[in-house]
């Protein structure tokens, strides 16, 4: 039995393939453990989400904002974008399978036994992992709840920047949404930039990448999210598996027991 970790697929069904055959992986055993942001850009979108909904129970994905977004365009409270090729997911038969799916989905995933915490985008660097958990967990029961979309609804904006005691029950779920999902660069007075997705060597002065803020959560954190880095994070305990194959880079999977990285370069 193995773990792969694997970068934002964005669609990139035949990469994805190449790479589980590569590493043989086998779903009575092995388990896939995707950072987010399943769909959207790439060329294939409904196949990787058919491809989720047969793995079942030997795949673990966390939440993007891909994946978010996905859930309000079926909501009907958006059009996709003109560069979302999800037109023949949004109208594949095993649609509301899907968001049934991913409405189930957590924002966070611990596996203890290789000490990884993964999420989207990254995990704020000033609070402790088990406080981010608790509001991910709120979060998480609103989006599977009969009233999500109401909580879809209130998801988009970028305030609360910072976390603070005695937020609103809706600014406690912008906040951990943002954090876990869409968070890059932190600010000289500690809150989330959103404007930002250069790679932080162009970045400007004031703004850190959220894994060089000095932290006291000793995890090895896995995310996706940032395609600008490559996978550069110049720390171990920082592993970015987001490396771009839907922008012709590639598609990265790391298998957690070796510590092995396996790359298949973009196919379009
Ligand atoms: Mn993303």
């Amino acid at each position: 039995m193995a773990h792969y970790f694997v970068g934002d697929i964005q669609g990139c069904y035949d990469e994805l393939m190449r790479l589980l055959d590569k590493v043989k992986f086998d779903p009575k055993q092995d388990i896939l453990c995707p950072v987010g942001d399943l769909v959207a850009r790439g060329p294939a979108s409904e196949k990787v989400a058919k491809l989720m909904l047969e793995l079942d129970s030997a795949v673990e994905p966390v939440l993007g904002n891909h994946d978010l977004h996905l859930l309000s365009i079926y909501a009907g409270f958006f059009e996709p974008k003109k560069n979302d090729k999800l037109k023949k997911l949004l109208n594949a038969s095993y649609l509301e399978k899907y968001a049934k799916w991913l409405r189930k989905q957590p924002l966070i995933r611990q596996y203890p036994q290789f000490d990884i915490v993964m999420s989207h985008a990254g995990m704020h660097p000033s609070l402790p992992v088990s406080e981010q958990l608790v509001l991910a967990a709120h979060a998480e029961q609103k989006i599977n709840s009969k009233d999500y979309k109401i909580w879809l609804e209130r998801m988009y904006g970028n305030e609360p920047r910072k976390w603070r005691a005695h937020l609103t029950e809706e600014e406690a779920f912008r906040f951990i949404i943002n954090t876990t999902t869409r968070m890059r660069y932190i600010d000289a007075e500690g809150g989330l930039d959103f404007k930002c997705k250069l790679p932080p060597e162009q970045a400007p002065l004031d703004l850190s990448p959220w894994f060089d803020v000095e932290t006291y959560n000793p995890q090895t954190f896995v995310f996706g999210h940032w395609a600008a880095l490559l996978g550069h994070t110049r720390n171990s305990q920082f592993i970015g598996l987001d490396t771009g194959c839907v922008w012709g880079n590639h598609l990265t999977l790391y298998k957690a027991e070796t510590r092995e990285f396996f790359i298949q370069q973009s196919l379009s």
